[in-house]
């Protein structure tokens, strides 16, 4: 850390990143707190997931009535969203709006990212270090860096001598990439990968999926929404609220209390249908036991891969496409526009690389192999203009460990974190005193509607941090045994559900080589999540180490 540069600039608290999170974070410390903060943001302007995921057909899967904060009635009353999911860009203009609506823009530094944070001893303050070499000086220091913010291009062979144009969907170029007359190939079949395709094969002269793994995916059934929809909406805004804030995933809908195994064969395949025709997310919720039998997914599982067969035209396509490993909803459970039909177009093909493997890339494609008629290895090359990345994040933890964050003893978050994720509650880390995480490793995050878990983690941090100010205490960490407790919790949460079981997922950590291999959210749903963090809070944080 270049501790010869300029005097650091001197706060109360340091957000780092100016998406859902960071901008409420800002608005709780300051406008209810009285302190002085700012948010360091690495673009150049505030959206966080959403200011870099602007790739073709990128669309959230949180309806837009409930992608948004609740915090405020007069906002919710003022915003008109357009459709029944947004997309990136209403989703920035909304945040945007929320910035200069709460007056949030001037305590915001763009293009500036940190490298560097560490915890000073003798002070009880962390020294923050930013690209530019420019310091600043806090007592707390939050995290809002999202989950899903540092792109993972996997180390294909010959990517460097790619002659043409390649790009990862989570850093897409602002100013859009036009496919007309290209061959473009795209690597990857998660969510990101299934909105991609359909839109790119409208206008690319042809398009070739690789596709690894084949994955479920349920309709989206996205509209316009009229004035009586936003009506209605905004009618029950306040009930939704306390829908999203008190459900387990923190969406505007509850999990049927209904068994999968304990409906007649004829009655689940008309909730399944019915599911698939209203569209959406909710398909997960058609049944209780879906996540936690085998043989409960299964029902739901054959139900999707019998529509993939009836929607692709191509009989080999299909058995590709529904040659599905993993139960349904066990990875992130896309939603999409039309992405199986996008294999009846002549200008689209699927090549399954678990029967033909990528060998490498060269100047101008993808060379596959290909085992001909008598299983003898042969090659096929696939000519590409343009290739991209679709291939994901190093989730949830990637971006925390990318920045040197040092506690006390100069104890490293990479060390203290090299066999996988360890904290208490989601929220801190043994070591780092008054550190606090956002979305982090050990909370319900990924697995919920973001916004309901961010307004429920930042509203929980700037409560404790009033408390801090209110007591005259100093710092508040975790204890090593509140660690090994709430990391106990969350295995046995998670042993509780199918989502463990899937070889690739990210919610393990398996998609990116030599990670630990630790499931990463935690599975007991915002509901519970918020009673525990509550108790905490209500028995006046005595699990933490406090002075
Ligand atoms: O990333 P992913 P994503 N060779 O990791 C493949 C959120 N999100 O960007 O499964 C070949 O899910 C990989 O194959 P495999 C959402 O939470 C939300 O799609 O590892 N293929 C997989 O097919 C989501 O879950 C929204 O075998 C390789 C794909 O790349 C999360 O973001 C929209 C490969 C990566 O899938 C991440 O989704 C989009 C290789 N070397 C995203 N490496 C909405 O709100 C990786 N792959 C709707």
């Amino acid at each position: 850390m270049n501790t010869q540069h300029a005097e650091p600039e001197m706060l109360d608290a340091l957000i780092i990143g100016a998406g859902f999170s960071g901008l409420y974070q800002l608005y709780c410390l300051r406008e209810k707190l009285g302190l002085k903060v700012k948010v360091l943001e690495a673009g150049d302007s505030v959206g966080g997931t959403w200011y870099w995921n602007k790739y073709p057909g990128a669309r959230c899967d949180s309806e837009s009535h409930v992608y948004c904060y609740t915090f405020s009635k007069e906002l919710t009353e003022e915003w008109n969203w357009s459709e029944r999911y947004p997309g990136p860009d209403e989703i920035v203009s909304y945040l945007d709006h929320v910035t200069d609506r709460f007056n949030l823009r001037h305590n915001i530094e763009f293009e500036t990212r940190v490298a560097a944070a560490r915890f000073n001893e003798k002070d009880n303050h962390w020294d923050i270090e930013v690209d530019s070499g420019r310091l600043y000086r806090a007592r707390y220091l939050i995290t809002a860096v999202g989950c899903l913010s540092s792109a993972n291009v996997p180390e294909i062979d010959g990517l460097k001598d790619f002659e043409g144009q390649w790009y990862h969907t989570g850093q897409w170029p602002k100013e859009g990439v036009p496919f007309e007359g290209k061959r473009v190939g795209q690597i990857g079949t998660g969510s990101t990968g299934i909105q991609a395709a359909p839109v790119i094969a409208q206008t690319a002269q042809h398009l070739t999926v690789f596709q690894r793994t084949a994955n479920y995916s349920i309709p989206a059934r996205n509209h316009k929404l009229n004035t009586e929809d936003r009506s209605s909406h905004k009618l029950n805004a306040a009930a939704t609220r306390e829908l999203t804030r008190n459900n387990s995933n923190g969406h505007g809908w509850l999990i049927s209390e209904k068994q999968a195994l304990k409906t007649s064969a004829e009655e689940r395949t008309d909730i399944y249908e019915k599911a698939w025709q209203t569209g959406g997310l909710k398909f997960r919720a058609s049944f209780s036991d879906l996540l936690i039998s085998e043989k409960a997914n299964a029902t739901a599982a054959a139900f999707i891969k019998k529509k993939i067969h009836q929607l692709v035209n191509d009989p080999e396509t299909a058995s590709s496409l529904a040659d599905i490993d993993h139960p349904y909803a066990a990875k992130r459970p896309p939603i999409d526009t039309h992405y199986f039909e996008t294999y009846n177009r002549d200008n689209v093909e699927l090549v399954d690389l678990r029967k033909t493997p990528i060998l490498r890339i060269t100047k101008d494609g993808v060379v596959c192999h290909k085992p001909d008629s008598k299983g003898q290895r042969t090659e096929k090359h696939h000519h590409l203009d343009i290739l991209v990345f679709a291939t994901g994040y190093d989730a949830i933890t990637g971006t925390l460990l990318r920045m040197d964050i040092r506690g006390r003893n100069g104890l490293k978050l990479s060390d203290a974190w090299s066999a996988g994720p360890r904290n208490h509650l989601g929220l801190q880390v043994a070591g780092f005193p008054n550190l606090f995480m956002i979305t982090g490793p050990g909370s319900p995050s990924v697995l919920t509607n973001m916004p309901a878990a961010i307004e429920q983690h930042v509203e929980w941090i700037s409560d404790c941090i009033a408390f801090m100010i209110e007591q005259n205490h100093t710092t508040i960490e975790s204890s090593e045994s509140s660690v090994e407790s709430w990391v106990n919790e969350g295995n046995a949460e998670a042993n509780k559900t199918l989502l463990p079981s899937v070889r690739h997922s990210w919610y393990l950590g398996a998609n990116i080589p030599g990670k630990p291999r630790v499931f990463m959210p935690y599975t007991g749903g915002l509901d519970k999540y918020r009673n525990i963090c509550q108790k905490a809070a209500d028995e006046n944080y005595k699990m933490f180490v406090i002075s």
